[in-house]
């Protein structure tokens, strides 16, 4: 194995759902790479937010970016190497709230990088205030009254944008770890969204005895109408005994790669070079 730590102590809480995140992103990370060569084959982006401290907790190369640019800087990286192997992760807050103009461009451009949103339904770093996908009701110091806004439903969201991979797991280590590597296979932009709740901003509101994988039920990944249905299961505003919420992959379909139809770029993919072995 090589070694993906870093000196830095995690600052997340004890038992944070995070650790699982992690703990999967690196056993993904160690089967990729095996050696230190390898390692300048993959880069990691972050915003800002207990999410993105993820970045210094793994050993490699990258950009820890602003809140809400994390596709921008994942985008910039594909640029200057189409051959890198990117991974952008942010919080719901940075990726629904500042980010959401890039991320729906994201799913256009079909870029060939990885997406993948910590979403504890609050702004979790700044201790507490509701974002996008908060339920109805959700109460914090900003929000005394509880939210009267209902949730965006980011699955919906990345379906109608035309995103080419959209996943969600929760926040488990294997999980994780499985729907990383199936992103990899797919080549393009591949949307993964992660139910993390937050131990003190936003605990689990009984959300995980309420998930299921779709890839157990027969659900036809390649049918949008069918992966809309399945996204509409879930608004990620109340929990109840009815409620159903569908894990794994919603939708998968090729389309063409940004770095493919851009020919300064295919031509970089093709040499496997990025611009700085191109003397000018
Ligand atoms: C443009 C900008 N707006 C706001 C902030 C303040 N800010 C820093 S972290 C953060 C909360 C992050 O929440 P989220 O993205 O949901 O990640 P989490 O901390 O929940 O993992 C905010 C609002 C900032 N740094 N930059």
């Amino acid at each position: 194995m090589t070694d993906l730590n870093t000196k830095t102590q995690p600052s997340w809480c004890p038992g944070c759902w995070n650790f699982q995140i992690l703990a999967g992103v690196k056993n993904f990370l160690n089967k990729e790479i095996k050696n230190e060569k390898d390692k300048e084959k993959w880069a990691i982006v972050t915003g800002i937010g207990c999410a993105s401290k993820i970045f210094d907790y793994i050993n490699l190369q990258g950009l820890n970016g602003l809140h809400g640019r994390v596709v921008p800087s994942c985008l910039g990286l594909k640029v200057g190497d189409p051959n890198l192997n990117v991974l952008g992760f942010a919080g719901d807050g940075d990726a629904y709230a500042e980010g959401i103009e890039h991320l729906i461009h994201a799913a256009r451009y079909n870029s060939d990088f990885k997406y993948i949103v910590h979403n504890n339904q609050v702004f979790a770093l700044t201790v507490g205030e509701p974002t996008p996908t908060s339920e109805i009701g959700f109460k914090d110091k900003t929000t005394p009254g509880g939210v009267k806004i209902p949730p965006m439903n980011p699955i919906k969201i990345m379906l109608a944008a035309g995103c080419g991979f959209v996943a969600r797991v929760f926040a488990d280590a294997k999980q994780v770890e499985q729907i990383l590597e199936e992103a990899k296979k797919h080549k393009g932009f591949a949307f993964i969204e992660i139910l993390q709740p937050c131990l003190i901003f936003h605990p689990d509101i009984g959300m995980k005895a309420k998930t299921y994988n779709l890839q157990e039920t027969g659900h036809d990944k390649t049918n949008l109408q069918e992966a809309m249905k399945k996204a509409e299961e879930f608004d990620y505003n109340s929990v109840n005994d009815k409620t159903k919420i569908p894990l794994g992959i919603f939708y998968q379909e090729t389309k063409l790669v940004f770095e493919d139809v851009t020919p300064q770029l295919a031509s970089l993919k093709k040499q496997n070079k990025s611009w700085k072995d191109i003397k000018r």
